[in-house]
């Protein structure tokens, strides 16, 4: 049986365990807990997934150099998570990145340029009820591509179930979109407190959301995305998950700190070196703690 390694033990960290079906031998990579073996189940399947939980010091004791991973931590922990396994890692390791936003998943691949590194878009809806009970709310999809040469398709069928994502030779565009609609989202639900669907019923979100438009249309023709005019996916999915509350919502009503960088940032980074303003980026990105 192949060792999966995973580092972040939250509801996608979960959610990507459950995927193997117990065909692999699970191992999370946790910082304060000692190795001990753990089940939880995940609904409504009531699927029983089983693993380990491993401090990174133990790793080198009690482990051979790790061949497949996979990042479910939050963008602004991914590349420090890497960082303090990287000892430990294969010369031909794989690395799954699955974090919201750009940015993060650039800096990894940028590291480590020899190993194989993709990117996941998903969006896949599950939250955790405690630490042994997934609940799988949404059902969503997974998007793949590579972000280093050695990245290739018939490399990552030899460890990750084929079914459970689509293959993009191109992840770009994919993250591109996601990114998009996080960032005309996901601050908005910070500022007005509220669901994704109440961003079009209220008047002043609404004109918020159309400015922020404005300007991901500007930056999406620049780079010859085809998405603009992006007020119409926007307002699309937040009529698909209008009863949400969205990703950064839940971060910062829980004192986490949020995404922010990796989603507005990004965008406002990208306008700079274009020459394209973007107050209304700047703006919403004063207003929320990163
Ligand atoms: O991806 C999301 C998030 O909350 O991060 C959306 C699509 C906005 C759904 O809530």
């Amino acid at each position: 049986m192949q060792d999966i390694y995973i580092l972040g033990s939250g509801a996608m960290g979960y959610l990507w365990a459950s995927y193997f079906n117990n065909n692999a031998k699970l191992h999370f990579i946790t910082r304060n807990q000692t190795a001990e073996s753990f089940e939880f189940k995940k609904r409504p399947s009531l699927q029983t997934i089983s693993a380990t939980k491993t401090q990174p010091a133990q790793l080198s004791q009690n482990h051979s150099k790790i061949r497949f991973l996979i990042v479910c931590t939050k963008a602004f922990d991914a590349e420090k998570a890497v960082i303090s396994i990287e000892n430990n890692l294969a010369n031909d390791c794989q690395i799954l990145l699955i974090q919201n936003g750009m940015g993060s998943q650039q800096a990894i691949a940028k590291r480590y340029p020899s190993l194989s590194i993709y990117a996941c878009s998903s969006t896949e809806g599950v939250f955790k009820e405690s630490d042994n009970i997934l609940v799988h709310a949404g059902q969503g999809e997974n998007h793949i591509g590579p972000l280093t040469p050695a990245a290739k398709q018939n490399t990552l069928t030899t460890w990750l179930p084929p079914s459970i994502y689509t293959w993009h030779e191109n992840i770009s565009p994919i993250l591109w979109r996601k990114l998009v609609i996080n960032s005309a989202i996901n601050p908005l639900t910070v500022i007005y407190q509220c669901q994704n669907g109440k961003l079009l019923s209220r008047p002043a979100a609404h004109s918020h959301m159309k400015s922020l438009c404005l300007e991901l249309d500007a930056l999406c023709d620049r780079l010859n995305l085809n998405l603009a005019p992006t007020i119409n996916l926007v307002e699309s999915i937040c009529q698909s998950t209008a009863n949400n509350y969205s990703s950064m919502y839940q971060d910062h009503k829980h004192m986490r700190p949020t995404e922010i960088r990796y989603i507005t940032g990004y965008v406002i980074e990208e306008c700079k070196k274009l020459g394209i303003e973007c107050p209304a980026h700047e703006h919403v990105a004063a207003q929320i703690v990163s």
